[in-house]
């Protein structure tokens, strides 16, 4: 992978000067953002046959590509289960069925004649970590209707505990019973409680960065659900399903989990827990220098929880506060900076921390070594480079 090594490199590389555009049209551009001069310091962490696109429907976000708060759409990272399902406009309907007063359901146009909000989220899969170099995570401002606008459309029973998420893809599964295997086709699923799923957060989007959803993104429309891990957010959503008992499909309570022991109370106590709210993390995405002064970006997640500080370590060297970019809002993802001055030549390595407002601290590596499966893994992440 090469990076232009200057905006004027950039231009060239791109034609811009044949398209009849300038400097300025260039903003908003998905472009690496680069100063006269300035260029991109290469990791040595990440190995030259690294390819974010492993297949038509599998994307990792580049890091080193992040120049903005707002991830394109052609970028953004995407995943899936069961690939992508074939989704026939005409037709197609929102469905809340179950413990509601009366079963509704909505065309694309009918959500789309509601009054709308904006909201910027980022978020990344539960199972994003420096295997695939931090990449499976984005940000993106979405368009849509609270879901709770619907769900009064329906009127809530009392007993309505359980609110289950159903998209349009589908899959067959081996459904474990003790010693039994049933093989059957179910939907992906996924479910929130009812405390959560008529909080205002939570939200029916059609639309991300001002533009129509692609299909990776689960066009028509995706359950958004903030501060929580990507799973949640439930792509080709086709149905709610509202319901008393707690849903345990198997992208809910068997294949989203995290094995972890906690010393409590003097005793090693093993938990099994869902997938829920994002842990406090930050990675060191990509790092830029003018020939004397480097200059360190990344990014941090959170559940929403406001960050107190990010750090960044450069070598053995104190932890050292990096700078939040403005353009930060509570669901965001969160980009900080970091000047690094007077840096020698030669090899280094560089890790960044995040603190919460809550004094949570993004753990080492060795504080995770309790947590068995791989899923939410936050740990620091070390880079390396040569300069
Ligand atoms: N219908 C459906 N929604 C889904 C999934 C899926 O398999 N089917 N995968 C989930 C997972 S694991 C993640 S990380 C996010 C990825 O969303 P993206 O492709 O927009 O990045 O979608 C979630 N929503
Ligand atoms: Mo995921």
């Amino acid at each position: 992978m090469s990076f232009p090594s200057s905006r004027r490199d950039v231009l060239k590389q791109i034609g811009l000067a044949g398209l009849g555009l300038t400097v300025a049209d260039l903003a908003g551009w998905p472009l690496p953002a680069l100063a006269q001069g300035e260029r991109v310091v290469p990791f040595t962490d990440v190995p030259d046959t690294y390819n974010p696109v492993s297949s038509a429907t599998n994307r990792t976000f580049d890091m080193r590509t992040l120049d903005g708060p707002l991830t394109p759409r052609d970028k953004f990272f995407t995943t899936q289960h069961y690939g992508h399902p074939e989704v026939d406009l005409s037709t197609y309907r929102l469905k809340i069925t179950g413990l509601v007063n009366k079963p509704v359901s909505f065309s694309l146009d009918e959500l789309k004649q509601m009054r709308s909000v904006d909201t910027t989220a980022g978020f990344e899969c539960s199972g994003n970590s420096p295997r695939s170099f931090q990449g499976l995570a984005s940000n993106g401002r979405w368009t849509g209707v609270p879901l709770k606008t619907l769900l009064d459309r329906a009127g809530l029973k009392a007993e309505a505990r359980e609110f289950v998420f159903f998209g349009l893809d589908h899959g067959t599964e081996e459904v474990e019973w003790r010693t039994q295997k049933f093989t059957v086709e179910q939907q992906f699923g996924r479910s929130l409680p009812r405390e959560h799923a008529v909080s205002p957060d939570v939200m029916v989007v059609w639309a991300m960065n001002g533009e129509p959803l692609t299909k990776h993104q689960g066009s028509p429309v995706r359950l958004l659900v903030p501060g929580w891990y990507g799973v949640a957010n439930v792509k080709w959503l086709g149905h709610v399903h509202v319901q008393e008992e707690p849903y345990l499909g198997r992208f809910q309570a068997r294949w989203y989990r995290t094995l972890r022991g906690e010393m409590i109370d003097g005793q090693m106590m093993w938990k099994e827990k869902g997938i829920g709210k994002m842990n406090v993390k930050s990675a060191i995405a990509r790092v830029t220098t003018d020939g004397s002064t480097c200059t360190i970006h990344g990014f941090a997640l959170t559940d929403g929880t406001p960050l107190k500080a990010v750090e960044v370590k450069i070598d053995d060297g104190p932890w050292q506060p990096a700078v939040f970019d403005k353009s930060n809002t509570k669901y965001s993802w969160k980009l900080f900076s970091y000047t690094w001055q007077g840096a020698a030549p030669g090899p280094h390595t560089l890790v960044s921390r995040a603190t919460d407002v809550n004094g949570v601290v993004q753990p080492t590596p060795q504080e995770l070594e309790n947590k068995k499966s791989f899923l939410e893994d936050n740990s620091q992440y070390t880079r390396k480079l040569t300069l």
